[in-house]
């Protein structure tokens, strides 16, 4: 079994680094700006595979020391998968600001206006590198549907809008222990915890 870790998180999401620090709970999860790191990747992959390795590679070149990253976002069966990679950027372009969380989730309802298949899921690629030739990765998802309007105001990002029809409840008016139960950042944590374990 690994010993204690300090693991950098590749990221600048606050929501994210609370789940990462409850499911990797053995370890400490820190973020780069606690190191003093101004990290930015610019995310222009087109698979969360991509995405998530290059965040990870590129931190662990700076930092050497155990990085965690994760590429994660939201797909939409009615609307071909979208926003998908792109979870984070939607409905914003290189010339305006981005759109936050709930500017985001009116425009996935503006969308979804009339639109009877609701179905949806989200899906996380999560990467370890440990050193520069050890690396592990797990993509998971979490399926759900794409509620009539927001409610909670627990997580982050999409959850208010994303309904899980098994609890009737949206991911935002669960408990976090039942999101880190099914969620894909949470599946996909089980599966790398079993490495470092
Ligand atoms: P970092 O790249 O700095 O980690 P980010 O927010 O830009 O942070 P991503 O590029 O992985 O993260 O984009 C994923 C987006 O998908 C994120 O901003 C959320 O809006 C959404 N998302 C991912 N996982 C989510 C979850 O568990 N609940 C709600 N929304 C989620």
């Amino acid at each position: 079994m690994l010993d204690y870790m300090e693991i950098i998180l590749a990221s600048n999401n606050p929501g994210k680094a609370r789940e990462f620090s409850r499911l990797l709970k053995n370890h400490t999860i820190i973020l780069p700006a606690e190191r003093g790191i101004d990290f930015e990747y610019n995310e222009n992959g087109v698979s969360f595979l991509e995405n998530a390795f290059g965040k990870a590679n590129e931190l662990y070149k700076l930092v050497k020391i155990p990085v965690i990253a994760d590429d994660s976002g939201l797909c939409v069966e009615a609307l071909n998968g979208e926003p998908g990679v792109f979870s984070a950027r939607y409905g914003s372009d290189a010339s305006v600001k981005k759109l936050t969380s709930p500017e985001r989730n009116d425009l996935l309802l503006s969308r979804m206006q009339n639109i009877s298949n609701r179905r949806a899921f989200f899906v996380c690629c999560m990467v370890l590198f440990l050193d520069t030739y050890r690396f592990y990765v797990a993509q998971e998802i979490f399926c759900g549907e794409i509620a009539q309007g927001p409610a909670g105001t627990n997580g982050f990002g999409y959850d208010p809008v994303f309904y899980i029809p098994g609890y009737g409840k949206t991911a935002a008016q669960i408990g976090d222990h039942e999101k880190d139960k099914l969620s894909h950042r949470g599946k996909a944590a089980r599966q790398l915890s079993k490495f470092l374990e």
